[in-house]
Order: C-alpha cells, then sequence, then structure tokens
C-alpha cells in the first residue's frame, strides 16, 4: 500500500506573542520573585478578621515552618509528600510554601471529605504528614506513627499544634535562610487529585516547572493575559485544595504582589459585604457564584464598583447568564478561563483580561495561552481539524503535567508520543480564535465545578446487596448546580431496593457534592462487549426522559 502522506497539522496559537519564561525557579522562588518590591505591602488578608499579613510576614513564616518540616519529627526533604486538608486560610498557603521550599510535593484535599477518600489519598499519595484543622482530624486513618498530624486551630492528644508546637520550635533568626537545596525544576510540587478523562481519581504530578510556566502564561510578559498588577485586591472565595484557586488566584496573585483576600469558604452575602470592605478589584468565580450574584437582589445594597475584572471557569457559562451578570457589574470585565487539573491547569483564557485587552464574545472560554499549543482533533480518524470544527481539544506545551502517580498506563492514555494532552473535552475554535466548548467526550460531572468521578460512584453502588449492576452519568440541570450524578441501577433479582434506598446508601459513603440525585431503575446497564458502558446511549435516554 502506499505511504500515506502525513498531513500538516493544525495548531493553533494565542494572539499574544511568546515570551521567554524563567521556569527552571523553585516555585516558591518563583512566586516570591518580587518580594523585595512588595515587602511592605498586604498579601493574605483574612475574610473573617480583617488581618493582615504583609509579604515580608509571609516570607518569614514560611520560611520559619520550613526549617520545622526539615528537623524532627518531620523530617521532610526532596521527594516528601505532604497533604493539606484545610480549607482556605493563611495557614494553607504557608504549608504549600513550605514544602515547597523543603522540595516536598503537596497534595490537596477537601477536608469535607470523606474519611473513605482521605484515608485513599494519603495511601496513595504516600503523605508521610498531614496538615489539617479540627473539622478533619477525626476522618485521617488510625496513626501506627507512619503519619504525623498538624492541626492549626485546636489542640489534640497526638497532633501538633501549626502555631503553638511547630512553628514555635524554631527560634527567630533560625529559619530557613537556604535558597538553594538539591532541587530539579522536574520535581513534583503539587500532587492534586484528578479523574481525568476516565476512572478513579489520580494524583497529578504538577512540576515546578510546569506550575511556573502556567503562571508566567497567565501573569507574565508586557501584556499579560491577566493584567494583574500589584495594586489589585483579589478575592480568594474558591477552595485552594481545587487548581483553579491554587495557581490563578493564590501563585498568579503571589507572583505580582496583590493583595488576597482569604474567604474560608464562599458566602454570597459574606463575600459581597468583604468586596465593599476592602474594595476587591478582582473575582475569580464558577458559574454557579456567577448565576447567584446575577439573580441576588443584595448587589443592589453592596458597592460593587471597585470589582474590575471577573473570571469564571470549571465549568460551562452560557451568553445568557454572561449578560445577566454584565447587568449587575457594568463597570466589570466578565471573562472565562478554561482549565483542567492535568494542563497545569489553564489552557486557554478571555484576552479581553489583557493588559491592552482584546475584543471578545460571550460564551467564549479564551484563547489559548501564549507558550502553548493547542489543536482540535477529529475523535474518529485522529485528524487535527480547522476553524470552526468541534473535536477533542488538545493541548501541549511546558505547562502540563508530567504524568499521573505510579499510573504510566493512565498517563500514556491521557498525553500521546508527541506530548499532546488530551482533554475529552469538544470545543472549536473560531475565527478570531476564540474557544467554545460544546461538549465533553469524557464520564467526569461536574457538580457546581466540582469533580465526581462516575467509576467511583459505580464501584460503591455495585457493593450493595440489592444492586446486580449500575452506572452513573451526568444530566444538565439549573445553572447554579450545572450537572448533576444520576445513577441507573439495575436491581438484583427479587430486591425490593427504592430509589431513596440507593440515595441514602451512596450518601452515608460520599462527599455531599457527589451524592446521587436521581435513580433510574432499569433491566439492564447497556455496554460495549469489552464491558465498558455505554454512557452515550444513557445520556440519550436521559434527555429523552426529560427534552429540553
Ligand atoms: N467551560 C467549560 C470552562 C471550563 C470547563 C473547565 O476540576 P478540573 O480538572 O479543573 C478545572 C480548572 C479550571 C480553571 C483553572 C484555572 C482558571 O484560571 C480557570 O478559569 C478562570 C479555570 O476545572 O476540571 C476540568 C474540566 O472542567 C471543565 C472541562 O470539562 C475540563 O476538562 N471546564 N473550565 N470554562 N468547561
Amino acid at each position: 500500500a502506499a505511504v500515506e502522506e502525513a498531513s500538516p497539522e493544525i495548531i493553533f496559537r494565542s494572539k499574544l506573542p511568546d515570551i521567554a519564561i524563567t521556569n527552571t525557579l523553585p516555585l516558591h522562588r518563583y512566586c516570591f520573585e518580587r518580594l523585595p518590591e512588595v515587602a511592605d505591602r498586604p498579601c493574605l488578608i483574612d475574610g473573617a478578621t480583617g488581618a493582615v499579613r504583609t509579604y515580608a510576614e509571609v516570607d518569614r513564616l514560611t520560611r520559619r515552618l520550613a526549617a520545622a518540616l526539615r528537623r524532627e519529627p518531620f523530617g521532610l526533604g526532596r521527594g516528601a509528600v505532604v497533604m493539606i486538608l484545610i480549607l482556605n486560610s493563611a495557614e494553607f498557603v504557608l504549608s504549600f510554601f513550605a514544602a515547597s521550599r523543603v522540595g516536598a510535593a503537596v497534595t490537596t484535599a477537601n477536608p469535607m471529605s470523606t474519611p473513605h477518600d482521605i484515608g485513599n489519598q494519603i495511601a496513595a499519595s504516600g503523605a508521610t504528614v498531614v496538615l489539617t484543622e479540627s473539622m478533619a482530624v477525626d476522618k485521617l486513618p488510625a496513626r501506627d506513627g507512619g503519619l504525623t498530624v498538624v492541626l492549626i486551630d485546636a489542640r489534640r492528644d497526638g497532633c501538633l499544634h501549626f502555631w503553638d508546637d511547630v512553628m514555635a520550635s524554631v527560634p527567630d533568626g533560625d529559619q530557613d535562610a537556604a535558597d538553594d537545596r538539591e532541587f530539579d525544576p522536574d520535581d513534583v510540587v503539587a500532587l492534586p487529585y484528578s479523574s481525568g478523562t476516565t476512572g478513579l481519581p489520580k494524583g497529578v504530578m504538577l512540576t515546578h516547572r510546569s506550575l511556573s510556566t502556567s503562571v508566567a502564561q497567565q501573569v507574565d510578559g508586557d501584556n499579560p493575559n491577566i493584567g494583574f498588577t500589584a495594586d489589585d485586591v483579589i478575592l480568594c472565595s474558591l477552595p485552594m485544595f481545587h487548581i483553579y484557586s491554587l495557581n490563578t488566584i493564590m501563585m498568579c496573585g503571589l507572583r505580582v504582589g496583590a493583595a488576597i483576600v482569604v474567604m474560608r469558604r464562599f458566602d454570597l452575602a459574606r463575600m459581597m459585604e468583604l468586596v465593599e470592605r476592602h474594595r476587591i478589584t478582582i473575582a475569580p468565580l464558577v458559574p454557579p457564584i456567577v448565576v447567584a450574584v446575577a439573580k441576588s437582589d443584595q448587589a443592589a445594597a453592596h458597592d460593587l464598583s471597585s470589582v474590575r475584572m471577573v473570571l469564571s471557569g470549571a465549568a460551562p457559562m452560557g451568553k445568557d447568564i454572561e449578560d445577566a451578570f454584565m447587568a449587575k457589574l457594568p463597570g466589570a470585565v466578565l471573562g472565562q478561563g478554561y482549565g483542567m487539573t492535568e494542563a497545569g491547569p489553564v489552557l486557554s483564557m478571555c484576552l479581553a483580561f489583557a493588559k491592552e485587552p482584546f475584543k471578545v464574545k460571550s460564551g467564549a472560554c479564551g484563547t489559548v495561552v501564549r507558550n502553548a499549543e493547542l489543536k482540535i482533533v477529529d475523535p474518529d480518524t485522529a485528524k487535527s481539524l480547522g476553524r470552526n470544527q468541534p473535536g477533542e481539544i488538545c493541548i501541549r506545551g511546558q505547562q502540563i503535567m508530567k504524568g499521573y502517580l505510579n499510573n504510566p498506563e493512565a498517563t500514556d492514555n491521557s498525553i500521546d508520543a508527541d506530548g499532546w494532552l488530551h482533554t475529552g473535552d469538544v470545543g472549536l475554535v473560531d475565527d478570531d480564535d476564540e474557544i467554545f466548548i460544546v461538549d465533553r467526550l469524557k464520564e467526569i460531572i461536574k457538580y457546581k465545578g466540582l469533580q465526581v468521578a462516575p467509576a467511583e460512584l459505580e464501584a460503591l453502588l455495585i457493593t450493595h446487596p440489592s444492586i446486580a449492576d449500575a452506572a452513573v452519568v451526568g444530566k444538565q440541570v439549573e445553572p447554579e448546580i450545572g450537572e448533576i450524578p444520576v445513577a441507573f441501577v439495575a436491581k438484583a433479582e427479587g430486591s425490593e431496593l427504592s430509589e431513596d434506598d440507593v440515595k441514602q446508601f451512596v450518601a452515608k459513603e460520599v462527599t455531599y457534592y457527589k451524592k446521587v440525585r436521581e435513580v433510574i431503575f432499569v433491566d439492564k446497564i447497556p455496554k460495549a462487549p469489552s464491558g465498558k458502558i455505554l454512557r452515550k446511549e444513557l445520556r440519550k435516554q436521559l434527555q429523552q426522559r426529560h427534552p429540553q
């Protein structure tokens, strides 16, 4: 047969020129590179108390914590793994950068998670130290010497207190000063868990190089894609354990020397109060919050005029929501970013956020970030597609993950031999280089922007004695939520199982956002001969039951 001529790939790039990126520094140094200029400026502002910590203080405390983490009983160094199981707080930020300083990787988790999920992640990541708070400490696995636990907000037998024991153990002046210990930019520094395109959550290895590249792609250069400055006051109401907040708020905010207003957790009324009180200029949000603001009648009661930029991402947001929101905050620019944990995470960002902004369309989720390549691939033929043709979005660049921890097979299924990360998202690039996401090939369900892995719920469901087989798919609901997990259940013979029984069985075992919210009983789960669940078929069935 004739050798087929390789057709040239169609690659999309940013409208912003590439820049020189220094991505060989340890991440903490990269994020604090402007320290000399911003030392006395506010870095972290506690939303609840108003307490302010300057850049110099945050740097000093981070060094002190790092010094403690190097000593007994921690003895941490390069290659160690630390779990941060804390809601948004200064302690979260200090712990993250102290771990980076000692060469350790941080695995982040939701303190609202169940003991089962937390235990799994500790075991899978190999974490030997957990920094946590009272609300989560009882969910940690029994400790037989293998785990050192630090509590930020209480004293407890068998745990060290963050301030009184750990920080206090390092005399002033004895803090970690060394900046150039043995280090490789390809060392893992963050290890968030994500299910990616299929299966159970896996450890996503993000390195110093990948994260500093991603931060640079967003906020560096003469015309940064997101024009954050040291004068900005950035709202941090999204959970730092999720990559969106960790990267685009925390790391990018620190890199530019901005003030970050830390909310322990999201609350609409409190958020508006804080915007007014601290004259917040940047509000990174997710679509459910954008909708809540758009619908809220409290918005008029607060002076929100300081907000100049509103970012949305982590789930789809339609043009109608954008338009309703803009009517409430006419002075702000609203735009979307598109991220995926494995992509480092930002693939594309709205160019209306640039220092010299571009005109953009509502409903778009930005243009591919600079210093990266994006292509759209036909899922059937693997050929790259031109403009306005939907296909699987793929991204290549130094920002993407190194791979999944201890899982070369999943890594190879996700990053191909040419270095392209396949996202499992279906989208197109239009004539103005703007990206529109139109569908999802992968299994994940996004409940209020948080990942729900169907495989996890399916594995749980089939442990029920009255369930013969089960499959879980997402169903689109109101934009305040996005999608909910729906379980298709085939009952065991003779079983009297009810919808409520199934819901309660799952609710007892999983974190709130992973609950099964609807149950459909079927005779059989449709499967391919290989045993793979035919999710498309189930989604079609859902649509037929609830025509939109
Ligand atoms: N539109 C439609 C979007 C969008 C989207 C994501 O939980 P993960 O792994 O990761 C994220 C990260 C989001 C993010 C990070 C940094 C940032 O600046 C920003 O925008 C301001 C967003 O969500 O889930 C990844 C999956 O979530 C969906 C998509 O399916 C993706 O693969 N997703 N953003 N704008 N869908």
